[in-house]
């Protein structure tokens, strides 16, 4: 019996792994996040172990007939270390990429971004987190000076007064914290939910609004318009804690209610009505989810509602604030460790000439060795094969061509490399393009931390051998960059290099240097900032935000609408986004026997059903200016008669989307872009 956490999303729910003969069993463990409870993927993960589909042997395919053929690790680890050399003494050091993912742990993701820097030399690395939540940590950033998804424990939402969840299906996409939402309710304590669609969560509201997609940020805007004329801002804590407010002030001044409801659709009683319940209440937890922040205005649109936490003077009071629900399993933490282009471990930023010393020491490497900021993931994977782009690309841990926006251009673009190389359990669609694919270990099979979405640091403990034949991703690191003859030392051993993140990390950010695997089994998961002697740091803001003057920032944000508005040949909106049983680009979860998997599908509303002639269960085309998908109707009365929306764990969802990038946080219009439906 081996205590560990579910390999999915970023609640990391408690579970225990026993084995029976060779297969592996997952039982109920209580952890404070999920209290033994797990969804239907927790209860599953074990069921890819066995799976036919597991890659147990490196392969190289040839690029002339497309055949794939079996190689030893030697062959494969050679192969690749002799054409990266080669790339660089041709082109440069930035002729090679990297590709990294929110589900590494954080060993992976910091040993990651050292070798991008240290073995390769190149600034051009980046991960799927952009996709994430990078809108909220742009938006964190500059409100509050640092960004940790929530800055308090999750259960904590069971005692605020009034939840306002802005574009967060968490009923379906982490179950287990739907608990919370009936807990804060049983105790008196409201609901608010978001969502151009009526939602399993939407359900538990006790205030459901519909805006059309794209218009969370106005109906912030019209919200704290209220709030102010109604004299509800805490003056007070605006004045100590806070700078800012007069410019927001006087912007909010413009948005009547009724100006809102032209432009989001929701009614303006409605907007009065949640002005009012958030005027009345002492204690206020607004939480942002992707639905609001996968826009090109997603930090915008954060900002938005943060103005309104922060008028309303809850960050840093008990049970009251602002939190983004990050997403992947170690999305939080894959962003603090130096997978990011611009940042380096710590949550250093990478253009600070403090930060690149501090790191360069624990290399043991001259600062002015480590490049400076490269491409954001996007950026990155549009450039590849151009000829001032990157000529290889080395993927650990995401699925690109199913899910990167405007996919087929993305799939153009990696097929114009010279190499591609895919580390991953699966043949995954993307693993399926490249010239080599190495098989590495999944979750059960090693030991290794990750940061869930409260920034509580947890430690997943192996409890089984990995099949013959198949390595940890930390090993063929540590295996080209030998090859690579690089600087520094890479060791393979998880503890060892969580010793070294302890120290790259101190003083920054996200200092981890007072945690420990001990400590973190023995007191559940440890918070971060956790300096060496803190106990660590459940709830942030108490006494300071992160900024040097201690103060909270007010961003004044304007509307400027979706990237792409609909037109006579568009008419509708198009949005994307999950379903329970599948999880992401469903590489993992489409290969479990025991989940669900009826494939893609596209929703609408019975009045549009009728005008394009659509019946139930049968196929419909979806057209966006960047291609098609063919998909069965699901007509439901939940959705808005002006949207239609589209599942992204199956092919097809992200040839339709927009890849029109938010200017901060480099995030894609994944949650609309102008669409047409016909039968
Ligand atoms: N089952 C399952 N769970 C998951 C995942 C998974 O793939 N499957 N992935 C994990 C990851 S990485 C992430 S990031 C999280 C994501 O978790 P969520 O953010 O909860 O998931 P989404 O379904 O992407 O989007 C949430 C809701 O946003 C709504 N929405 C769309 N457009 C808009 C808009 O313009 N405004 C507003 N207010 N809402 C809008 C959608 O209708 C949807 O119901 O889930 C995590 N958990
Ligand atoms: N249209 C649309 N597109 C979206 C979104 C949306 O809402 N709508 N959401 C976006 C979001 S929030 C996210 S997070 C992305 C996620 O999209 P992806 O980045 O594609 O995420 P996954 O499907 O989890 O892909 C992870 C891959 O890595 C493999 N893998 C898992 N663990 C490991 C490991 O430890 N090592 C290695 N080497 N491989 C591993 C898995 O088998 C899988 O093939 O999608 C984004 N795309
Ligand atoms: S809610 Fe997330 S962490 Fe918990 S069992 Fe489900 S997928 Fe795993
Ligand atoms: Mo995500």
């Amino acid at each position: 019996m081996t205590d560990t956490h579910c390999p999915y999303c970023s609640l990391q729910c408690g579970m225990t792994l026993s084995r029976k003969g060779p297969r592996l069993e997952v039982s109920e463990r209580s952890f404070p996040v999920n209290e033994g409870a797990l969804c239907r993927k927790g209860w599953t993960a074990a069921g890819l172990r066995g799976s036919r589909e597991r890659l147990t042997t490196p392969m190289v395919r040839d690029r002339v007939t497309g055949e794939w053929s079996a190689a030893t690790w030697d062959e494969a680890l050679d192969l690749i270390a002799s054409r990266l050399e080669a790339l660089r003494d041709e082109h440069g050091a930035d002729a090679n990429a990297v590709f990294g993912g929110g589900g590494l742990t954080n060993e992976k993701a910091y040993q990651l971004g050292k070798f991008a820097r240290v073995a390769l030399g190149t600034s051009q690395i980046d991960y799927n987190g952009r996709w994430c939540m990078s809108s909220a940590a742009s938006a964190g950033n500059q409100a509050f000076g640092v960004d940790r998804g929530l800055p308090f424990p999750l259960a904590d939402i069971e005692q605020t007064d009034v939840c306002v969840l802005v574009g967060s299906n968490l009923a379906e996409t982490m179950p287990p914290a739907a608990r919370h939402l009936d807990r804060l309710r049983e105790n008196g304590g409201k609901v608010v939910v978001i969502d151009p669609r009526l939602t399993p969560t939407g359900e538990r509201a006790d205030l459901f609004l519909q805006p059309v997609p794209g218009t969370d940020l106005p109906l912030a805007l019209g919200v704290l318009h209220l709030l102010d004329a109604a004299g509800a801002v805490d003056e007070d804590y605006i004045a100590e804690r806070t700078t800012g407010f007069e410019d927001v002030r006087r912007s909010v001044a413009a948005w009547w209610p009724e100006m809102v409801e032209r432009v989001s659709g929701v009614e303006a009683s409605q907007v009065r009505e949640l002005a009012a319940l958030l005027a009345n209440a002492e204690k206020v937890t607004v939480l942002t989810a992707r639905g609001a922040e996968q826009h090109a205005q997603g930090t915008a649109t954060v900002l938005a509602w943060l103005n309104v936490a922060l008028a309303l003077g809850m960050p840093g009071k008990a049970y009251a604030g602002y939190g983004c629900l990050t997403g992947q399993g170690n999305g939080q933490g894959g962003r603090e460790h130096g997978q990011k282009a611009d940042q380096l471990p710590g949550y250093r930023m990478i253009d600070d000439p403090a930060a690149r010393a501090h790191v360069a020491k624990v290399w043991g490497v001259d600062a002015a060795s480590i490049p400076g900021k490269g491409r954001s993931a996007y950026e990155l994977l549009d450039a590849l094969g151009t000829p001032k782009g990157p000529k290889s690309l080395l993927v650990f841990g995401s699925n690109i061509v199913v899910s990167a926006p405007n996919a087929t251009h993305i799939a153009s673009r990696l097929a114009d490399l010279d190499l591609l190389v895919v580390a991953d359990m699966v043949m995954s669609e993307t693993a399926a393009l490249a010239d080599v694919v190495l098989p590495v270990t999944q979750w059960a099979e090693e030991t290794g931390t990750m940061t869930n979405l409260e920034g509580r640091v947890i430690l997943r403990n192996q409890a089984i051998s990995a099949p013959d034949g198949v390595k940890n991703d930390l090993d063929i690191i540590t295996g080209l960059a030998t090859r690579l003859g690089a600087a520094s030392t890479w060791p393979t051993d998880p503890a060892t290099i969580f010793d070294e993140l302890r120290a790259a990390s101190q003083g920054g950010k996200a200092d981890y240097s007072g945690i420990t695997y001990d400590r973190i089994r023995d007191e559940d998961g440890v918070f971060w900032p956790c300096p060496e002697g803190s106990e660590g740091t459940p709830r942030m803001f108490a006494e300071d935000f992160f900024h040097a003057d201690g103060r909270a920032r007010f961003i004044d944000v304007a509307h400027r609408g979706p990237a792409e508005a609909p037109t006579a040949d568009y008419p509708l909106h198009l949005t994307t986004g999950r379903v329970l049983a599948q999880y992401q680009s469903g590489a993992q979860t489409r290969r479990i026997k025991d989940l669900p998997d009826d494939g893609a599908f596209v929703e609408l509303h019975p009045l549009l059903a009728d005008r394009v002639g659509a019946h139930d269960g049968d196929p419909v085309v979806v057209r966006t200016p960047r291609g098609e998908m063919k998909a069965p109707a699901r007509i439901v009365t939940t959705i808005r008669p002006d949207t239609v929306f589209v599942p992204f764990h199956w092919v097809g969802a992200n040839k339709l989307t927009n890849d029109a990038l938010d200017p901060s946080s480099r995030m894609p219009e994944f949650k609309v872009c102008a669409a047409a439906v016909s039968a």
